[in-house]
């Protein structure tokens, strides 16, 4: 199937060792395609070359030629830059489709730029949305040895890989899948890293942006040693501009352990499957506002804050999915405005998937004082009931509860959870005495035996409100007592920061103080916390402080309906010895229903 421009070849290959290509160029190299953009041959232009101070330059590109037997072909390669503009008389062309065949140049065209001439007289273009053209090699020596491309899919980016066999090293070069290369991504766009034994391993995005491994060993990593699909994964991010009818970007990053997330697009890629657990908050002025999870673009929950005008009102949800490797997951508001600075999103890997997770809510409005949350999105285990509303412990070990109410239309009244083991809870107030709605969030946990259940109760709740719940240790052997892990209560109104949340919950607390308000993290790890400040009849600010610094504040405004509880998750990256505590800003913050929770993750 090859052609041969014979008399061109030979004259190409004299230059060839004759001179040197200042650029380096990289073109497409074929004797007889249909089209050039078919050709999966490359050359560098000074390959092969003898250097001496003749000062003739290569560049690619195209012939045209029709054979006396009328077939049309194109013939590919570098080309001295002089000789572009020549006129041929004849070329003799000998192919080898059949028997040799003279013919003619009929058009020649010339270009400077890598692989330009995939396109030229008058031939078909690479379509304008494609994937990369990548190096597609396995085993070789030297990158540069590569002389075969592909074009990839529109899903695919270029990946280069090196190995070392017998000692020697050896790369591979080729498409890879956008979720395949996930854990080789460093950055947003281009990733460039080496494996656990050192080796070069990169993905990036680009025409022939595989061809070398070599700038992968720079300072650019910076991500040595980091296991491909991480163990850990936990992101927080804020919103530092409002948000209309559009997914948010998170922009400002407060954690982001295992780089799933992107603050330039908002969106978490999952780099590890498994169970994830979500929380975003939400904050409108003056209006409804509502705001989606999405998983992959299909809306997996819905929540809304909802104020009258001049006053505020925040609302934290809940979701716990389970997620395959490259998911996309984001949230985007579909109603209203999310004002900047106040609008969250956070999320964290659950330690291990066989661990016991449930997550589920409301289709519609219900009443009853045991909440029987109709909607089940998650229960590994069937540990939640559909006409109980319990989930009953499928085993013994530390569970994790999250809950968001929401009601509308003149309604006010407390939610929380019941133990059947007798472990008393603290409650949270919901208030749409104005007539909108309104939520409140917590969080729990509790040591279970097997068979023991947890429900949420509330005398009404409307549609979206979520109760879900994970095992955070299944693991019996661990010490109970000094696990950091509490949940504390606020009796009665304070000004003071830290804020002293002074009643605390459950036996078995760790690192929290109730007469400081303190939480201080014993070992470095991944750590959650979530905290619920009402207020009533007046407008609070208050913060998330790590050391006495802010990291994102939130704002109750009860100006309008008496009492307003907002709550937000924080998803804390902390070293041992770091404290954790809620600051006051402006305002008093109301005893009774204002709580603080807080609890380790993972150790890191
Ligand atoms: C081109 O053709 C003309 C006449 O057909 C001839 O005189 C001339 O020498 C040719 N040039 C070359 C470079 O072959
Ligand atoms: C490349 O090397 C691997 C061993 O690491 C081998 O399995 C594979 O067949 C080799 N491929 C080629 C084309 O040599
Ligand atoms: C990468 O490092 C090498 C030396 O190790 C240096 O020559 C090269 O310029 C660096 N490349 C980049 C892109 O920084
Ligand atoms: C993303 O976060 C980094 C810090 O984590 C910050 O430097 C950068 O400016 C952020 N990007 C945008 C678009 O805000
Ligand atoms: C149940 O929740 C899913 C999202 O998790 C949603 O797509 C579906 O519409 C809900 N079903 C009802 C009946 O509300
Ligand atoms: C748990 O830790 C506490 C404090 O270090 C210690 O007193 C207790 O003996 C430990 N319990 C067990 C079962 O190891
Ligand atoms: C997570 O799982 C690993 C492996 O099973 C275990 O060693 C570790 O203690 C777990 N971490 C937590 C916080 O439970
Ligand atoms: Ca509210």
């Amino acid at each position: 199937m090859k052609r041969r421009f014979v008399e061109k070849l030979f004259y190409l290959v004299s230059l060839c060792i004759a001179i040197r290509s200042a650029q380096g160029l990289m073109c497409l190299r074929c004797f007889d395609v249909t089209e050039p953009r078919l050709c999966n041959k490359i050359e560098h232009c000074q390959d092969g070359e003898i250097e001496i101070s003749m000062s003739i330059s290569l560049v690619c590109a195209v012939q045209q030629y029709r054979a006396d037997n009328r077939d049309i072909g194109y013939w590919t390669g570098c080309y001295p830059k002089q000789e572009c503009a020549a006129v041929d008389n004849r070329t003799v062309v000998s192919t080898k489709r059949s028997q040799y065949i003279d013919g003619v140049v009929q058009c020649r065209d010339c270009c400077t730029s890598d692989i330009c001439n995939a396109y030229g007289c008058g031939s078909h273009k690479y379509p304008a949305t494609r994937g990369p053209i990548c190096f597609d090699c396995e085993n070789v020596s030297d990158p540069r040895d590569c002389h075969t491309v592909t074009p990839c899919n529109l899903n695919q980016k270029c990946f280069i890989h090196e190995k070392s066999i017998f000692g020697k090293r050896y790369f591979t070069s080729k498409c890879e899948s956008i979720m395949g290369c996930l854990p080789h991504f460093t950055g947003p766009v281009v990733g460039r890293r080496r494996d656990l034994s050192g080796l070069c391993i990169h993905c990036c995005d680009g025409d022939l942006c595989n061809s070398d491994c070599s700038t992968a060993s720079n300072a650019t990593v910076n991500n040595v040693n980091k296991p491909a699909m991480p163990d850990y994964v936990a992101f927080h991010a804020v919103a530092y501009s409002p948000t209309n009818n559009a997914v948010v970007i998170f922009d400002h990053v407060i954690t982001n352990v295992g780089g799933g997330y992107d603050n330039t697009t908002g969106v978490f890629t999952v780099p590890t499957p498994g169970l994830y657990v979500f929380s975003w908050t939400i904050e409108t002025y003056g209006q409804r506002t509502e705001a989606v999870l999405l998983v992959n673009g299909v809306q997996q929950a819905l929540s809304r804050a909802d104020q009258a005008s001049s006053y505020y009102d925040t609302t934290t949800s809940f979701a716990v999915l389970k997620l395959s490797l490259g998911d996309e997951v984001k949230v985007k508001v579909t109603k209203g405005n999310a004002l900047a600075k106040h609008t969250l999103f956070s999320g964290w890997k659950i330690n291990k998937t066989e661990d016991a997770a449930f997550s589920v809510s409301l289709s519609r409005e219900v009443t009853g004082s045991t909440i029987v949350f109709d909607n089940e999105t998650l229960d590994t285990d069937s540990a939640y009931s559909t006409s109980t509303g319990r989930f009953v412990a499928p085993r013994s070990g530390l569970y994790v509860f999250m809950m968001s109410g929401s009601t509308y239309g003149n309604y006010e009244y407390s939610c929380k959870l019941y133990f059947s083991n007798g472990e008393s809870q603290p409650d949270v107030w919901v208030d749409s005495a104005s007539g909108l709605y309104d939520s409140s969030s917590l969080m729990s946990f509790g040591w279970l035996n097997a068979g023991e259940y947890v429900n949420s109760e509330a005398s009404r709740m409307a549609s979206h409100s979520v109760f879900a719940g994970w095992q955070l240790i299944d693991d019996s052997s661990v010490n109970k007592t000094t696990y950091p892990l509490f949940l504390a209560h606020l009796y009665s109104d304070s000004s003071r920061t830290p804020v002293v949340f002074s009643r605390i919950y459950s036996s078995y607390h760790h690192g929290y103080s109730g007469s400081t308000g303190i939480f201080t993290a014993d070992r470095d790890g991944i750590y959650i916390f979530l905290y619920n400040i009402e207020a009533n009849r007046g407008l609070v600010r208050t913060d998330l402080r790590v050391n006495g610094v802010e990291k994102f504040e939130t704002r109750s405004d009860g100006r309008h309906s008496g009492y307003d509880d907002t709550s937000a998750v924080a998803v804390l990256e902390l070293s041992s010895n770091d404290q954790v505590s809620v600051g006051v800003k402006y305002g008093t913050v109301d005893g009774g229903q204002s709580l603080f929770f807080g609890t380790l993750l993972a150790e890191t």
